[in-house]
């Protein structure tokens, strides 16, 4: 298998984009060896640039839900085209989003449309703190929530991929604002509202971690994370970037039954297009400006072009339920019976082959796994046209797109690689 071309590309990009491309994880750092340069996506299948097709479990790390290029969502951005890329001024189409969304997940009474889930995350904590009048957050290790200043604490993503500990050009200031908790830990949660009683505005969590690789809360955990939280007069903020649309309908709140007062979205809901949102309880978003004092805008929010590719993935979504008992078919054949020495996390969609024993339910666990390894498997995988995320510490995500062929074929490559030992 060829990689010659995207080998000249990839030594063209460095010369004038840091490390080659535009978000690090991409770089190939955590597996060793060249990215490959992508050409196109037609379903569940990438094309590289030396002409090679891959079966695609990064679906563009979450949002292809319905795969590359779904008809109904390329439609819905040839009409876009005819009418306009970007007013500055509202739309029919971002209050149907915004309801859409809003149908499926309740708890969002208010939603603001944003341009990432960095802007959701951030823009989340920013009205966690408004409306508390209290500077703290607290988080989980290993969870990552966008390159917020004061999210970039232990996190997950591609500061675990690349073992960046802390962020250099975060001020010490700003990173005090964050308690960087172990995730699925209660007690520690207990004991840090007990030290900082009345300080801490909320507890932004992934409900089913994505960024360390898959990690699902154990069961109580997120029940306990509510309760702490309405206890203390905290928020708890659910990131369901990832989880959002994906784990189920409702995303991971419907799946364990609990209601948080805010909640970040991005990914699935630009159906590939960039887009994020965050809302919640209505006398919090209320809070927001123009409504409130709590300070938020954005030239391209609620653009035209990601809000009708969103739109047009949230009524697939709505007209065929279906999708998801497909994905858990689907994923549940994949990550069945896993090979001694592997730990498979898997909720839904998202899942992870972890190189370790296991049990995997937190950023200690998950740093255990045998990174190297995991790197032969993924170039072992690549060689074998099955595209993987280049890191340990990332999800794999399934579309609707994929059939029961691809995840035969992805099998049978991953049984030769662990034949040979
Ligand atoms: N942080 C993203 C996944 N957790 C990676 C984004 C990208 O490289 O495109």
């Amino acid at each position: 298998m060829s990689s010659k071309r995207s080998e000249v590309l990839f030594e063209r990009a460095k010369k004038i984009i840091p490390g080659g491309v535009n978000s690090p994880v991409r770089a190939f750092r955590g597996v060793g060896g060249t990215p490959r340069f992508i050409r196109r996506g037609k379903g569940a299948r990438l094309a590289d640039e030396d002409g090679n097709s891959y079966i695609d479990y990064v679906g563009s790390w979450g949002p292809l839900l319905l795969g590359h290029r779904h008809p109904e969502v390329v439609q819905a951005l040839r009409e876009i085209l005819e009418i306009g890329t970007s007013f500055g001024a509202p739309t029919e189409r971002e209050i149907e989003l915004a309801e859409m969304i809003r149908e499926a997940v309740p708890s969002m009474e208010m939603v603001r449309l944003v341009n990432s889930g960095t802007e959701a995350t951030m823009s989340a904590i920013r009205v966690a703190r408004g409306f508390t009048g209290r500077d703290l957050t607290i988080k989980f290790e290993g969870c990552y929530h966008g390159h917020v200043d004061s999210l970039l604490v232990k996190a997950g993503s591609g500061m675990a991929t690349l073992a960046i500990a802390d962020a250099v050009g975060v001020p010490a200031a700003f990173a005090a604002t964050t308690i960087a908790l172990p995730y699925n830990n209660v007690a520690a949660v207990e004991q840090a509202f007990e030290q900082h009683k009345e300080q801490i505005a909320s507890i932004i969590v992934e409900p089913v971690v994505g960024n360390m690789g898959c990690v699902p809360p154990l069961p109580g955990y997120l029940q306990a994370l509510r309760e702490i939280t309405a206890r203390h007069g905290a928020l708890l903020i659910f990131d369901e970037v990832m989880t959002g649309f994906r784990v189920s309908h409702g995303g991971a709140q419907q799946l364990y039954g609990i209601q948080p007062d805010l909640t970040t979205l991005g990914k699935v809901i630009g159906g590939g297009l960039p887009i994020g949102a965050y809302g919640g309880r209505a006398d919090i978003m209320s809070k927001v400006a123009p409504l409130g004092p709590i300070y938020q805008a954005g030239t391209l929010s609620g653009n035209p072009l990601a809000v009708a590719a969103g739109l047009a993935m949230l009524r697939h979504l709505k007209a065929n339920p279906g999708v998801y008992e497909k994905l858990e078919a689907m994923a549940g054949a994949l990550c069945a019976d896993p090979p001694r020495g592997i730990t498979v996390n898997r909720v839904g969609s998202m899942f992870t082959f972890f190189f370790t024993d296991g049990p995997v339910v937190d950023w200690d666990s998950a740093a255990k796994c045998d990174k190297e390894r995991y790197g032969r498997f993924f170039h072992w995988m690549l060689d074998h046209d099955v595209y993987l995320a280049p890191s340990q510490f990332e999800a794999a995500f399934l579309s609707a797109a994929h059939t029961m062929e691809d995840i035969e074929h992805t099998r049978q490559a991953a049984a030769a690689f662990f034949a040979q030992g």
